[in-house]
């Protein structure tokens, strides 16, 4: 496989706060393809990204990451395999508001795990502070009831410390060699 770099992917259904976290870890102007939304703009989200996000990040001096975000609207998922294409890592982001947050993450992490079979995976779980019954531990135990076995923690995407902190997780276990849990494997 062609080397890709240090290449990270920030995936997650619409509004989950990809663009606002890649935005958040910039080094640079980010690349952007926002457009406005149509329908469902509300006065907090009022674009969407309809190709992909780009930027790069140096964030412990000297490795420098590629980062990429996807459109989270489902009928722009043509992009993802051009997104995840020799990714390293994959950050899935989750609204702690969606009633399936569970099942949406269980299935994206099955979808990106067929498209980018090396990469390690790591779960943000954002908007925690608008869903006051969010039980972060409900959520980790039954995403590994799921077959799922994968790190998970809460983040403010619009927090740079809490979006690095996400990234240096999942490095870590990049580093050491861990992928998808075996059940997740026998899923896909
Ligand atoms: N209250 C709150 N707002 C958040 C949090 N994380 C992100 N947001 C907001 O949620 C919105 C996320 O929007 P985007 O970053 O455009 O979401 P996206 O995942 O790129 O969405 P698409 O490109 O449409 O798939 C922004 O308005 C953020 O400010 C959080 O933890 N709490
Ligand atoms: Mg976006």
């Amino acid at each position: 496989m062609d080397n890709y770099g240090n290449k990270l992917v920030f995936v997650g259904g619409m509004g989950a706060g990809k663009t606002t976290a890649i935005r958040a870890i910039s080094d640079v102007e980010p690349v952007s393809t926002d457009m406005p939304l149509s329908i469902d703009a509300t006065e907090e989200k009022s674009f969407t990204t309809v190709a992909l996000d780009y930027s790069s990040i140096d964030l412990d001096e000297g490795e420098l990451l590629h980062v990429y975000g996807v459109p989270g609207q489902k009928y722009l998922n043509f992009m993802w395999p051009m997104v995840c294409t020799g990714a390293i890592g994959i950050i899935v982001l989750v609204n702690a508001c969606q009633d399936d947050a569970v099942d949406s993450t269980a299935e994206l992490l099955k979808d990106f795990a067929a498209l980018a079979p090396d990469a390690s995976f790591v779960v943000g779980v954002t908007k925690s502070d608008l869903a006051p019954d969010f039980q972060l531990t409900s959520f980790r135990d039954e995403l590994n009831a799921s077959g799922y076995q994968v790190p998970v923690m809460k983040v403010d995407a619009r927090v740079t410390i809490q979006v690095e902190f996400l990234i240096k997780t999942l490095l870590s276990y990049q580093h050491a060699g861990a992928q998808l849990g075996i059940g997740a494997a026998n899923r896909i």
